[in-house]
């Protein structure tokens, strides 16, 4: 019996391939070749499934040339890049690769938020600018971590595990917003409160953007709400590109409408908008806040893992539109 046709789109760890290839016929992009859409459909054409990044877009066009795609298997917790109702029209099931990157983003995104409220970015760059010829009593001063009120968008996993290092370890005053409440026993594990989006705004001290993207969450912070925001305070996104209105940020920050950002994602990346380049007052990170060697291979097992059970007529691991999980 001939073997599903699977195309992995993005160059992965080896090993992972290997494994793919015990199971399916297999086409690889260890190349790591940039593929326009045209091209991935093309190469999408003939296949059973797909093992993509965040990076390669699944929609009506794409899926209208690949009859015989069954699954698409997403090597990020994120999917944005999937038109879920396209796909689940289409009869095209999708999986993400949640929980096994969620204590190692949630780490980054603390980083992120110390290195952006005490300055850590841009005082080794004057130092390594050779700047640095004598001490003086506000060189680079920041704001404080511990003690301050931490306010954070967006209480899934991730959120809840930046909320639990704020609370626990700084001793920080947490409060959230989020499409639903958490039940009681979360918040109290988390040490949470939840608020409205503009009392969080107003309040907190340090804002950390952590919700998905989606058009309803296209520009949850812009022009409006950095005006909400105190002048002394930061703001952290390690959430998508796009939740943030990156020029309306780039003017905060350079007109000091608030004190620092520290972002991980963009708009339109890997472009970055380049009134960012030129602010000194903001963290610049390439979408790394999951990159440890062993979480990006435990999410590309997930992904792989995703593809194996369907196959096997087992069902997904963790699908996304669990209504297409019969065989096509
Ligand atoms: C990925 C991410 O590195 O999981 C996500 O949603 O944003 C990152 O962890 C990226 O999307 C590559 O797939």
């Amino acid at each position: 019996m001939s073997q599903p046709k699977i195309l992995v789109a993005r160059a992965v760890f080896p090993e992972i391939i290997a494994l793919l290839e015990q199971h399916f016929e297999v086409e690889a992009n260890q190349a790591d070749a940039t593929w326009s859409k045209a091209e991935l459909a093309d190469r999408l054409k003939d296949k059973d499934g797909a093992f993509t990044t965040g990076g390669d877009r699944i929609d009506a066009e794409v899926l209208a040339q690949c009859p015989k795609l069954k699954i698409c298997a997403n090597m990020a917790v994120g999917y944005n890049n999937f038109d879920i109702d396209a796909m689940t029209a289409a009869g095209v099931l999708a999986t993400n690769a949640p929980d096994v990157l969620t204590e190692t983003t949630a780490d980054f995104g603390f980083a992120l938020l110390m290195a952006t409220a005490r300055r850590i970015t841009e005082s080794e760059h004057f130092l390594r600018a050779g700047k640095w010829n004598k001490w003086s009593y506000d060189m680079f001063a920041g704001s404080d971590i511990h003690g301050a009120t931490l306010g954070i968008l967006g209480m899934g996993r991730i959120g809840q595990g930046i909320a639990k290092r704020g609370a626990h370890g700084f001793g920080m005053k947490v409060i959230y917003h989020n499409r639903s409440r958490l039940d009681a026993s979360l918040e109290a594990e988390c040490k949470a409160s939840y608020v409205s989006k503009e009392e969080l705004l107003g309040r907190a001290d340090h804002v950390v953007l952590v919700l998905p993207y989606s058009p309803a969450s296209h520009h949850t912070i812009g022009a409006a709400e950095l005006a909400l925001m105190k002048p002394t305070a930061t703001l952290v996104n390690i959430a998508r590109g796009g939740i943030v209105d990156d020029a309306a940020l780039a003017a905060a920050l350079k007109d000091k409408r608030i004190a620092a950002a520290g972002l991980d994602v963009f708009e339109g990346e890997p472009k970055v908008h380049p009134d960012l380049l030129t602010v000194p007052n903001v963290v610049l990170t390439p979408h790394i806040a999951s990159a440890t060697m062993p979480t990006r291979l435990a999410m590309a097992r997930l992904a792989a893992d995703n593809l194996i059970a369907y196959f096997k007529g087992n069902g997904p691991l963790t699908p996304i539109n669990p209504a297409v999980a019969a065989i096509k």
